[in-house]
């Protein structure tokens, strides 16, 4: 019979490895696992009952609430709370930091996360997911819950991950100690590793952006596009061409085959002057996960793991993926910069 690893076993291995680890993240981690099962049980019955569409709210990035949207929130809110490890949470659909009430225990751990993400996708049965991030509280445990604990940079995340709810349920997460993936096995219920260490590409031969608004982007998101679609680049012909519309699915195509996902600057949309992507809860989790894969994350000027939060619901340009590709995007900011201060 093979070895088979639950994602728990996985956690409780890795944690004796830590001095003075308390169980707290296992815990953290328990609640999270059910939560994705949970979601995962309403996702596939999705079309059979009265989950998809819109719950008739807007929330705070603007956007129609969709029902499972909603759903996946409260399961995540609900179920977080009760870890007994939570001083605060925060999600891409609540405006405001979620303090865990005073009723439930607490600990020193925050999460950020994005309970579904590529809602416009739910409805069409195409790969959506859920992100996440763990940082660890800095200020006084007994004194009033700062903003600076949770805007945090991205390299001080305790751990970050994604589930995927695809053709399986996947579960993929770093605690900076590598990247390792779980399939969720729908017979016992339980995630099993099955991808070890992942490791992404240093060269990729994918590059994935919703091409449709090129027109908007600045000179030098456009030419490094140029760059992927011509045959004079590394790969000596054009990459190709994939975009879900999904991050997670995006990302984790590229993480397995190599490649970059680009979301630039948007100059016509007055919403989107420094992209759509929200720092905290998908571009940081996003960027720890792909670095310790052997990928690089940039806006263009700043590695995305350096970046200071200023706000909850912060937006920048993302490029995240293999390492020569990210680079190559890099040296065409970096020159046209040089060129501006001259
Ligand atoms: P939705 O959740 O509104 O579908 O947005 C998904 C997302 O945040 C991310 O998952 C995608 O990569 C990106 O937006 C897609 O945005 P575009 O539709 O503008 O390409």
């Amino acid at each position: 019979m093979p070895q088979q690893v639950t994602v728990t076993e996985h956690i409780l291995l890795h944690q004796k490895m830590v001095p003075g680890a308390t169980g707290q993240f296992t815990r953290l981690f328990n609640e999270l696992v059910l939560s994705a099962k949970i979601i995962t049980r309403a996702v596939t019955k999705a079309g059979l009952v009265d989950i998809l569409g819109f719950t008739g709210d807007v929330n705070i990035q603007g956007e129609e609430v969709k029902k499972l949207d909603d759903y996946a929130n409260r399961i995540l809110i609900h179920r977080l709370a009760r870890s007994g490890v939570l001083c605060a949470m925060a999600s891409e659909e609540n405006a405001d930091i979620i303090e865990v009430p005073e009723s439930l225990p607490r600990g020193d751990y925050i999460i950020i996360f994005d309970p579904l993400d590529g809602s416009s996708n739910i409805d069409v049965n195409v790969n959506i997911g859920t992100i996440f991030s763990i940082l660890k509280r800095k200020s006084d445990p007994q004194g009033p819950l700062m903003s600076s604990d949770v805007l945090q940079k991205g390299s001080e995340q305790v751990a970050a991950g994604y589930i995927l709810y695809g053709s399986s349920t996947m579960l993929v997460f770093t605690s900076g100690d590598g990247v390792h993936g779980f399939t969720l096995d729908p017979s016992v219920g339980e995630f099993l590793l099955s991808h070890p260490n992942i490791r992404i590409p240093e060269q990729g031969k994918i590059y994935s952006v919703n091409e449709g608004y090129e027109r908007y982007w600045d000179r030098d998101t456009k030419k490094a596009l140029d760059y992927f679609k011509s045959p004079k680049n590394a790969l000596h012909k054009p990459y190709s061409g994939r975009y879900i519309g999904s991050l997670v699915a995006d990302i984790h195509r590229n993480l397995l085959y190599g490649g970059i996902f680009m979301y630039p600057a948007d100059l016509r949309d007055p919403k989107k002057p420094t992209g759509k992507l929200r720092l905290t809860c998908e571009c940081n989790p996003m960027a720890f996960i792909v670095e310790q894969a052997g990928g690089l994350a940039t806006d263009g000027a700043n590695r995305i793991l350096d970046i200071e939060p200023d706000h909850l619901h912060q937006r920048v340009p993302f490029f995240c993926g293999s390492l020569n590709d990210v680079r190559v995007v890099q040296d065409i900011f970096n020159a046209e910069r040089r060129k501006k201060s001259r």
